[in-house]
């Protein structure tokens, strides 16, 4: 069974989900998150195919090609499957696990039962559209055990995995009663890659551990400097299976598409200004509503530097963007309730008429008005307790190549290994989070030229690591383990 497309990304979502209008015809819509804006176009540059759900249940449309001429796959889930597969195991037991127990897990074997038959879908379908020799990459903590299923079932695949949340530390790890399964799922892959190097190292940790118990795998890692990286130090690694196979494993830090983020006309960005009221200082949060993100803390922090004086309610708005997700999660929607209480306390004591404090959309914005929010926007605040990476960050840096604005990060976001002229700060204190806020809107104000050096320094960052170099890396490393070498970047 083989089908005619050489490059095929599998994730759990397409890049676009059906949805259905008021009237009751249905259209697709972009879904949300940073895996599709890292991939997208990637997949446009390989004109591949993108295998994953379609956002609802019991239905699967036919396959069919977008304007960009991607070709999206998409699979059939049932609403058992849903809650099993989705909610369940994934967002409720693997999420919290590999986000450092911000909540606790839940580890019910039927939802693992149902998580094995859905990777075993995915593989399915994969085998169907993938070509003989094609490169499938395989996406995020949903699909772990895609790798190990095609392997058996098309060994003719050269096979990537990328991780985009954070891999926890191998003590943390054996809670999964499942781990060792997982482990062997995810060394079917030639490559297996990781945003950081401190994930890899979790990994091959929690491998050595698990090869202890079965005797099936011998991790040896060893420390690789790769060529054209200044800035962070790759950890690879070459994991040998039980069949003598040999998995690379190493750090490709996932990033954005600079050409995307053109900014915006200087009157749209005067314009929301003024929608604003003109405040001094306009301060900015976007993610998804999910309780890794730190939100709430963030809007407490802004609270107590109202209620103390160190921010003047008259000079500065928060604009808070909260795209809805995952919704029908206990956990999200106690994180969603507390987000709009403390917006509307905190309006409720420092607004005044017609001139909210806090600006709230929770929703999803089309890209554009997205980009005029970043460039009108003095002070980014990204206050998640974990993050894989965290794009917001990245793309925000990237509107202002002028060396405008600040950005307070916190230091448990992967892109804080990269962006670390930013003002970094502990979300678990408070404290921390003021001090990084405080000092960011006043070093625009006191030292601007500081400000401007710590901007540039990121956006060179960012546009010397975009997703472009991220992926083509990551080619050239499925292509030298699988044992074709493709021209261009040497492999790691
Ligand atoms: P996410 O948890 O979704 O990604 P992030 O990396 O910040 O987090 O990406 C969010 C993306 O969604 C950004 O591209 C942003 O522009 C977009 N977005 C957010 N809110 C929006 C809104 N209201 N309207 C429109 N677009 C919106 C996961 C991991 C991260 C990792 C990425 C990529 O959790 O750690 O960085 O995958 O690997």
């Amino acid at each position: 069974m083989s089908g005619t497309n050489n490059f095929v990304v599998v994730a759990n979502r397409l890049p676009v989900d059906l949805t259905t209008r008021p009237d009751g015809t249905e259209e697709w819509t972009p879904s949300p998150g940073g895996l599709v804006a890292a991939l997208w176009p990637v997949l446009q540059e390989h004109q591949g195919c993108w295998v994953g759900w379609p956002g609802v249940s019991d239905i699967a449309p036919a396959s069919f090609r977008t304007s960009e001429g991607v070709l999206l796959h998409p699979v059939k889930l049932t609403q058992a499957d849903f809650e099993g597969f989705y909610e369940g195991f994934s967002n409720a037991t693997l999420w919290p696990l590999y986000h450092d127990l911000i909540v606790q897990p839940t580890y019910d074997s039927d939802w693992w039962e149902v998580y094995r038959e859905v990777n075993l879908k995915f593989a399915d379908e994969v085998a169907e559209v993938a070509a003989e020799g094609a490169t499938v990459w395989v996406q995020d903590y949903q699909l772990q055990l895609l790798p190990g299923i095609l392997r058996q079932l098309r060994p003719d695949l050269k096979i990537g995995f990328f991780l985009h949340i954070p891999f926890p530390g191998a003590d943390l790890y054996r809670q999964l009663p499942w781990r060792e399964e997982i482990v062997r799922g995810l060394l079917g892959a030639d490559v297996l890659g990781f945003h950081l190097p401190s994930y890899v190292s979790n990994f091959l940790e929690l491998t050595r551990q698990v090869s202890g118990e079965t005797g099936s795998h011998t991790g040896q890692p060893d420390e690789l400097l790769v060529e054209g990286e200044a800035k962070i130090r790759e950890i690879g690694a070459t994991v040998t299976t039980a069949d003598g196979r040999k998995v690379g494993v190493a750090a490709f830090p996932i990033s954005i598409d600079l050409n995307a983020m053109q900014p915006p006309a200087d009157e749209d960005v005067a314009q929301l200004r003024g929608v604003l009221g003109n405040p001094e200082t306009v301060l900015l949060g976007v993610d998804r509503l999910d309780y890794t993100k730190g939100i709430l803390q963030r809007l407490l922090t802004f609270e107590e530097l109202l209620e103390s004086g160190a921010l003047d309610p008259a000079k500065v708005v928060l604009m808070q963007v909260a795209t809805p997700s995952r919704e029908r999660i206990e956990q999200y929607r106690v994180a969603r309730s507390q987000v709009e209480e403390a917006v509307g306390r905190i309006n409720g004591r420092f607004a005044q008429m017609g001139r909210p404090v806090v600006h709230y959309l929770h929703r999803s914005i089309p890209k554009n008005e997205l980009r005029t929010l970043y460039a009108a926007a003095d002070v980014m605040l990204v206050t998640a307790f974990k993050d894989g990476m965290n794009l917001v960050a990245k793309e925000y840096v990237a509107l202002h190549g002028d060396g405008s604005g600040s950005l307070v990060l916190s230091e448990f976001a992967g892109a804080a290994v990269e962006l670390e002229q930013a003002y970094l700060c502990n979300p678990h204190d408070l404290e921390s989070i003021k001090r990084a806020v405080v000092t960011a809107v006043d070093a625009l104000e006191h030292y601007p030229d500081s400000a401007r050096e710590r901007m540039l320094a990121m956006h060179d960052q960012v546009r010397e690591h975009d997703v472009h170099l991220w992926a083509s890396s990551f080619e050239s490393s499925t292509a030298s383990f699988s044992g074709q070498e493709t021209a261009g970047e040497s492999p790691r």
